[in-house]
């Protein structure tokens, strides 16, 4: 393969690719990606799809962030530590970042939309930034800012604190990223002369008979590739390639453990593990690694942990990171839904990661795990209004979730921000002469290939119709082959590997032709090849059929038994209160004869595909057995779509069985009566009369006090009318191993009597076992109110799923 069509043109960034040529002269990398990605700004969105989101950010989401780096101290860190002004630092030690990683996208943007306005106040930031870079180089604004009461991890030493998540060198990292974003944008050194300083202390600072440290928070290893790139310094790849060689490597620095992925060396890494963001990112960078220096054996180790990824710890929404107490892998096939933690920015990370798996292979698999989390784990983590966040992207919500407009650690808005203006680069590629078509959205492209430039456009209403438009424009009549995905979706591939299968297999039929005449095709890696003399206005017309599918999930993934979920296309659905006549969607039973309608409504939820079906809704009564309580009509939305009409009860995995089903609250005294408690904790969870699996279940809800530890707390029943009572149940909840609740030290009864509370007379042990119920009887007692009192062991908090009484 000629390389002239690698060598000329791009160069990748944050995954995708601008136009290059501001660093005349920089010859190309010796090595690199065998296929590479279409520049972004070469790609033309005209959907109603991604041109809104895309425009949404340029309009709302950057002057959003921008403020909220202002009006939370992120900016001022800078003028503080440029001792422009007076003051102290404020926030977490990894607050840079933000503002780095909102110069990166605001950099973005601006290359498609020139806009003064914008370009000026990344100029003025850039003029804190450089201000506050100390004269050798080193900028991390906590250390140049002590303040009485926050000392940054690893004190005023510089470097020491990476094992205690300083983030000194992921700040870097997203420094890097950010100035060739704005070099490239803007064609201004400003801040890429401020990296290269710091990319060179750090390069003089770490490496063989130097300091020995790894970064705690990889992603610098992105931010030097690029650095590379740009400069065509080897030396910056050289440190790069450093950082991963010695992960895990007991000889260079003390290992920080598999939250860090530096537990072993990542020769021997076969697992996903620890914080979801910093392995996704590390995966990127060992691939950018790998192609940069030509070192395959770095691909081996990739192609072991994706099938790690794919085969048990990839959420049907394409989120990964289900642990929220680490932010991170959990074991192979624990993936609950509730407390699912699919960080948006691991969803991002992921699809860094996709992408570079693809441009090794040239697999559409790769492709297919993108599209997957691109519209709905990642979609999901940014509101339609540009200026909302989820932080954590959950399967199942009790209700109660919204998404607020900023959080304190503020990893996410900025890494959307930054992501959505570069989209274009993941719909195609090329490899010399032939040409991938690889996501589907109505727009144009203009394509560097090996024979020549080639526009295509593509007509359709993907997401939400299957039938695409291709038309090719070559410069000049020319033989190439357009390879043209076959989404996984409508290959009997829901996912790579055996996770997720659709209930009723279908035969999808897509259909190709191309200037009308059928073209029978074998996907090859999901890829339909077509090679031709192709000629201007050549028109493909792909079709492929879009039912609703039915998925369900392997047997060992507990939370999904008896359940499944709803796909049509790449678009995974869910159910939401809001939609359902109860307002409820985990009560409703759908058996696996229920037939879902699909109905495009262009008036809801800036136009959505929606789904319809009627629903069984189960019952409990009063004896404990189940009723079905009649057919409910409801509508299933787009995942990404939840949480924009009120705070309601959400699944992606309705039940297809009885026994999956919660069904609503028999009318039990304490379904019927007032809760309160000592703190405002969630306190309907103790009357919903759902029994966990054990006292660490957190599929179903329950209330606690963390982080309140050691304190005497109370909840409290009032009940609609005087009442006699003799008996009380309690089932503790209890999550050692990933949290700080334990099962409490001591608890006892108090009924009211006029104003007073006074102890019931207890006829046994008030136990507190864990995983079941603990009951005990006392002589009856007649009154309007009980309260449960419980003291928490001490160093623990404590909580509770339900309070029964009878
Ligand atoms: O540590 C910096 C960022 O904060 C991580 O990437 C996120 O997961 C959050 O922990
Ligand atoms: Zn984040």
């Amino acid at each position: 393969m000629k390389d002239i069509y690698r060598r000329a043109c791009t160069v990748i960034v944050c995954g995708f690719a601008i136009t290059a040529g501001a660093t005349a002269g920089n010859p190309a990398p010796k090595h690199d990606y065998p296929i590479t990605p279409v520049v972004s700004t070469a790609v033309h969105f005209s959907d109603g799809f991604w041109s809104r989101r895309i425009e949404v950010n340029r309009t709302v989401s950057i002057p959003h962030n921008i403020l909220k780096c202002e009006t939370t101290g992120r900016i001022d860190n800078f003028v503080f530590a440029a001792g422009l002004r007076e003051g102290k630092f404020r926030g977490y030690q990894f607050n840079d970042s933000d503002v780095f990683k909102v110069i990166e996208g605001a950099s973005y943007s601006l290359m498609a939309y020139p806009d003064a306005a914008l370009e000026h106040t990344l100029d003025s930031v850039i003029t804190f930034i450089a201000a506050a870079q100390e004269p050798d180089g080193y900028l991390y604004t906590p250390k140049r800012l002590i303040r009485p009461d926050y000392t940054p991890p690893g004190g005023k030493e510089r470097w020491v604190g990476e094992k205690d998540a300083s983030h000194e060198l992921y700040n870097a990292g997203h420094l890097y990223e950010a100035a060739v974003a704005h070099f490239k944008a803007t064609g201004k050194r400003t801040l890429l002369d401020v990296a290269l300083r710091n990319a060179d202390l750090i390069c003089a600072t770490f490496g063989p008979g130097k300091r020995g440290e790894v970064p705690g928070h990889q992603l610098i290893e992105l931010g030097l590739c690029k650095l590379y790139r740009v400069t065509g310094n080897e030396k910056y790849l050289t440190m790069a390639k450093y950082f991963l060689d010695h992960r895990g490597d007991s000889t260079t620095h003390e290992p920080m453990g598999t939250y860090n992925q530096d537990h072993i060396p990542l020769r021997d890494q076969n697992e996903a593990v620890g914080h979801a963001v910093r392995a996704a990112y590390m995966y990127a960078g060992i691939a950018d690694v790998a192609e940069l220096t030509g070192d395959s054996a770095y691909i081996a180790i990739l192609d072991r942990i994706w099938n790690d990824v794919v085969k048990g710890k990839l959420y049907i929404s394409g989120g990964i990171g289900s642990v929220g107490t680490y932010e991170g892998f959990g074991p192979a096939y624990a993936l609950p839904n509730r407390s699912a933690y699919c960080e948006t920015c691991a969803s991002i990370a992921l699809v860094f990661w996709c992408e570079r798996m693809f441009l090794i292979h040239g697999d559409a698999q790769y492709i297919d795990v993108l599209e997957r989390t691109l519209y709905n784990a990642l979609l999901a983590g940014i509101g339609m209004n540009g200026s909302t966040y989820f932080y954590p992207n959950p399967l199942e919500s009790f209700g109660g979730s919204e998404r607020p407009d900023w959080y304190a650690c503020a990893c996410c808005p900025p890494n959307v921000l930054r992501f959505l203006p570069g989209l274009g680069s993941y719909v195609y590629a090329h490899r010399g002469n032939e040409l991938y078509i690889n996501l589907f959205a109505a727009g144009e492209a203009s394509l560097q290939t090996g024979r020549g430039t080639v526009t295509v456009k593509q007509e359709t209403r993907y997401p939400w119709d299957g039938n695409v438009r291709i038309v090719v424009e070559p410069e000049q009549s020319a033989e190439f082959t357009v390879n043209i995905r076959i989404p996984g979706w409508a290959r009997s591939q829901t996912v790579p590997g055996d996770l997720y299968q659709a209930l009723d297999p279908m035969n999808y039929n897509v259909t190709l032709a191309v200037n009308g005449k059928s073209t029978s095709f074998a996907p090859q890696k999901g890829y339909a090849r077509i090679r031709r003399t192709w000629r201007r206005g050549d028109v493909i017309t792909l079709s492929i059929p879009m039912p609703v599918e039915r998925i369900v999930a392997h047997p060992r993934l507990d939370d999904d038994q008896g359940r499944f979920a709803l796909q049509r296309g790449p678009v995974v659905y869910c159910l939401e209160g809001v939609d359902t006549p109860d307002h409820r969607v985990m009560n409703l039973v759908f058996p696996d004869t229920t037939r879902f309608t699909a109905e495009y409504r262009s008036d809801l939820l800036n136009g959505v595909e929606v789904l319809h079906a009627n629903g069984v809704g189960t019952r409990r009564n009063l004896d404990g057995s189940i009723s079905l309580d009649g057919n409910k009509p409801v509508m299933a939305i787009p995942y990404y779509a939840w949480a924009h009409r009120g705070k309601f009860e959400m699944t992606v995995w309705p039940a297809r069985e009885t026994s999956a089903a919660r069904p609503l609250p028999a009318p039990t005294l304490a379904w019927k009566s007032k809760v309160s408690a000592s703190q405002n904790v969630q306190t309907d969870a103790l009357k919903d009369q759902f029994l966990p699996r054990s006292s660490s279940d957190q599929s179903v809800p329950y209330t606690h006090w963390w982080p309140k530890k050691g304190t005497t707390e109370w909840v409290q029943y009032d009940f609609p009318d005087t009442e006699r009572v003799s008996h009380v149940e309690v089932y503790w909840f209890d999550d050692t191993g990933t949290g700080e609740c334990r099962i409490p030290q001591s608890w006892r009864i108090l009924y009211k009597d006029g104003d007073a509370w006074k102890p019931v007379n207890t006829k046994g042990s008030m136990t507190t076992f864990a995983d079941r119920v603990n009951g005990v009887s006392f002589a009856s007692v007649t009154t309007v109110a009980l309260r449960l009192e419980l003291t928490s062991q001490s160093g623990y908090s404590t909580g509770l799923f339900e309070w029964k009484v009878e």
